[in-house]
């Protein structure tokens, strides 16, 4: 039998074991007998450095070398979670160094799970970005990553009592063995002031920009291997530091504390990532942060293209294009004008003209709550030069209005970037729409809803700017690295080539029908639960049977996401077993997953709700095992990568026309889950793939929900005459779920009646209900369900990220990719 070893592989077993033993020494200062796992786990990432970054020289030559176009992803988030296994896979050194480590009497499973999550991320916006990272450098384009280097990322999640209790989360505390400081590339950022304008002889003006604070900003890398290790692209992630420019007056006059106090300044930008989605928080910290790091990245991308280019300005929009993961770097509009401006003294149209060739914009939500606004106050403030840059941008966007509707001063007010009222606000929304060539939604149905009723004007002004591009996700790391089980099982029915050509999954359709397949497929599944079932018995205690269904819902915690529709749901099925002890159900583990922002007090109800349900359910023999509620607490790319592939089914239940795309959807049924949903985000998308009859979709359609919404929606009308509705929301009032406080999850109540259900949850209610029954019963006809789980992962080819890549390159970024010799 000839040993296999994937192309990449460039390193043998005993060579990759030397590696290994070398940086316990002498890197770790450590040897055999000492180490524990963590540094195991150290010198492992050492050993695998050591090839990625020799793919990263050769790849970093080939770009200059070439002097390519590149793609600049500027984004606040990239949640990169775990490296370790990532990289060995995409290398195809995942057997050798397993093999290595076991001869040196080491489980790899349990080195990897030394790691630390990379959580530089909230949710799905942060992860995507991780995916799309992921595939540029998989199809071998010329990208880098531009972010922040949050010394905290998202917080670690602790319950107490069935309540969330945030805890600092320290990713680099002992040092992270994959990021590279280069201090050679550090930037300076200027911050408050006064701008000073200069009338020059010729009549001409100048405009000077004298900054009251500049900080550093100290770049870090993390190499990005691609898939079969070719092509190494970078994330550059931004530290603050004091620049200590300004101290020295204070210093020498004693003021050494007032000097440190600076510095505490300089360095909390990059401290700590919010933890707020979704909802807009006005903090001027975070303007600062976005202005951080979206300055040190264009003047790194500029310094880079002089080094080629000397002063000709006029091929920058061909070797650059910066794509904006939403508006949080929007503030790089401005800057690159400020810096074409004042620094290289172009004229105002030479370098609009510029600007709006590099810049391309998505957008990800279409909730008011989301859309960041800046009081104009504060800009003025902060980035006085970048407040009368904005100013001109809109004065001379509206005469363009003008032209389109003249006389129309609704539609001005309406396009303009700055919204008056009482506090003059700058709408980033509009100034990316603005700035942009190219502006996309995420799905389908989200970019319609992006034309139709966010931008519907500047879709009328700029024909073709606003598009869809669906997003996806990485199969290396959602299939191939996460299921290991399934992937093998994969390989051997269609070959291996499906994680870089996701659409030969599409091979496995034919087996759906196949008995053999069918159990061994369903077999991978239970395998899967069964290490499911251990990891929540280690760390809630519960025991779950692994012939329920297990039925997984995990994302951020929000109302619009529903999971108290889920929760709701579950209560009525515990009222039906305590009311008929025969009520015919298959058995059922829900299993959430989800954080709260740390303000966001109704979700953290809803969290505590879940958990005291939980405790009762669990703990009641009457529902006679038929029932269980699972909240697997700090949630995160770690966890999700056990969870995924345990799942049967995948809850994916928000209001139509809320959730923009989702991508949980796309892991969970890549691996076989089967959806129930709505009529949203790319829910719709995975039901066209999959066909109706392998999915199930229920509740309103987004017409609907305006419809009812016209018409008047009176949850009360749903209480009164859903008898199921009336009896679960009232028990939420009792104390049976907190013996001893009545009243406890009440909130959640109120906000479903008199807070008038903004999410339309009981409006939905009957229909999800009338799903989850034809759920119970498509999983009882085990033939039945197996085919459509496998119909499900044979159909998910569209959903990998690197068919949204290449819908990118090809229609908005116009990249070639640049193959890099092995
Ligand atoms: C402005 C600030 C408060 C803010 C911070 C983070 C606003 C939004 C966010 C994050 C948004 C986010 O994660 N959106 C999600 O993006 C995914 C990728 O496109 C979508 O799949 C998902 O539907 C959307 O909610």
């Amino acid at each position: 039998k000839v040993m296999k070893t994937t192309p990449a592989a460039k390193i043998d077993k005993s060579e990759f074991k030397a590696a290994v033993v070398r940086h316990l020494h002498c890197t770790l200062g450590t040897d055999e007998n000492k180490a524990n796992n963590h540094a195991w786990w150290k010198a492992t990432c050492a050993a695998m450095q050591e090839q990625v970054l020799e793919g990263l020289r050769k790849t970093q030559k080939t770009h200059y070398m070439n002097d390519t176009r590149a793609v600049h992803y500027f984004s606040a988030e990239f949640l990169m979670g775990r490296l370790l296994s990532n990289n060995l896979q995409n290398f195809g050194l995942y057997e050798v160094a397993s093999g290595a480590l076991k001869e040196l009497g080491v489980e790899l499973a349990d080195v990897m799970e030394e790691e630390p999550d990379m959580a530089l991320g909230n949710g799905g916006l942060g992860r995507l970005a991780a995916c799309f990272i992921d595939s540029l450098a998989t199809m071998e384009l010329p990208a880098i990553g531009y972010g922040l280097h949050y010394e905290h990322g998202l917080f670690r999640q602790e319950i107490r009592s069935g309540a969330q209790i945030e805890r600092p989360d320290s990713w680099r505390d002992y040092g992270n063995p994959w990021e590279i400081c280069r201090p050679e590339s550090i930037q300076e950022v200027s911050l408050y002031g006064y701008v000073e304008t200069k009338y020059g002889e010729n009549g001409g003006i100048q405009k000077e920009w004298h900054p009251g604070m500049i900080v550093k900003g100290v770049p870090w890398d993390i190499p990005v291997v691609g898939y079969e290790g070719k092509t190494v692209n970078v994330l550059r992630l931004w530290q603050s530091e004091a620049s200590g420019y300004f101290n020295w007056d204070v210093f020498n006059a004693g003021g050494y504390v007032d000097a440190q106090r600076e510095n505490v300044q300089a360095e909390t930008i990059s401290k700590v990532l919010y933890p707020n989605d979704e909802t807009e928080a006005g903090k001027e910290l975070r303007l600062i942060q976005q202005y951080f790091f979206c300055s040190c990245s264009l003047k790194d991308i500029i310094r880079r293209y002089k080094r080629a280019h000397g002063d000709d300005w006029s091929r920058f929009p061909e070797q650059v294009v910066v794509q904006l993961n939403d508006t949080h770097p929007a503030i790089a509009i401005p800057e690159l004008m400020r810096i074409l401006l004042d620094r290289a003294e172009l004229d105002w149209d030479t370098a609009w003209g510029i600007c709006t060739k590099v810049f391309a914009y998505t957008n990800h939500t279409l909730l008011p709550e989301a859309l960041e606004k800046w009081p104009a106050r504060m800009i003025e403030k902060i980035l006085p030069r970048h407040l009368e840059i904005i100013y001109e941008i809109n004065h001379r966007f509206m005469s363009v209005v003008d032209k389109k509707w003249p006389g129309d001063n609704a539609v001005k007010a309406k396009l303009s970037i700055i919204e008056e009222g009482h506090e003059k606000m700058v709408r980033m929304g509009h100034l990316s729409v603005i700035g942009s060539f190219a502006v996309n939604g995420v799905a389908e149905i989200h970019s319609k809803l992006v034309k139709q009723n966010l931008f519907p004007e500047f879709d009328q002004l700029w024909p073709g700017k606003l598009t869809n591009v669906t997003n996806g996700i990485t199969p290396r790391r959602w299939l191939k690295a996460c299921n290991p089980k399934l992937s093998k099982l994969i390989d051997k029915k269609i070959g291996e080539d499906w994680p870089k050509d996701l659409y030969k999954l599409e091979g496995l359709a034919k087996l759906a029908d196949n008995k053999a397949f069918q159990k061994q497929f369903m077999q991978v599944k239970q395998e899967n639960k069964q290490l499911l079932a251990e990891e929540i018995k280690a760390s809630t205690g519960i025991d779950v049977d692994t012939k329920a269904i297990f039925d997984v819902q995990i994302k951020r915690l929000h109302e619009y996401k529903r999971q108290h529709l889920n929760l709701l749901h579950i209560m009525a099925l515990y009222r039906r077993l305590l009311e008929n002890p025969d009520y015919d159900m298959h058995p059922r583990v829900f299993i959430f997953g989800a954080k709260a922002a740390p303000g966001y007090k109704l979700a953290k109800d809803i969290i505590f709700a879940i958990n005291k349900v939980a405790d009762k359910v669990n703990n009641d023999p009457r529902v006679n095992g038929k029932l269980k509620v699972v909240f697997l607490p700090n949630y995160r790319v770690s966890l999700a990568e056990k969870m995924i592939p345990a799942s049967d089914v995948s809850e994916q239940i928000s209001t139509a026309g809320k959730e923009a795309s989702g991508t949980g959807n796309m892991k969970l049924a890549l691996n076989g889950a089967l959806t129930i949903g709505t009529l949203d985000g790319a829910n719709i998308e995975i039901a066209e793939e999959v066909g109706d009859d392998n999915i199930f979709i229920f509740g309103m359609t987004v017409e609907e929900v305006d419809a009812l919404r016209e018409k008047g929606y009176n949850p009360h009308d749903y209480y009164y005459r859903d008898a199921e509705i009336k009896a679960v929301l009232d028990w939420l009032e009792t104390d049976y779920f907190t013996p001893g406080s009545p009243g406890a999850l009440v909130s959640i109540k109120q906000s479903l009646l008199d807070g008038g259900d903004p999410y339309m949850v009981l409006a939905d209610f009957r229909a999800y209900s009338d799903a989850q029954l034809k759920v119970d019963e498509a999983y009882r006809d085990t033939a039945r369900w197996a085919k459509m789980a496998i119909i499900n992962t044979a159909k998910m080819g569209k959903f990998t990220s690197d068919r949204s890549i290449k819908d990118y390159v090809e229609r908005i970024w116009k990249l070639e990719s640049c193959p890099v010799e092995k």
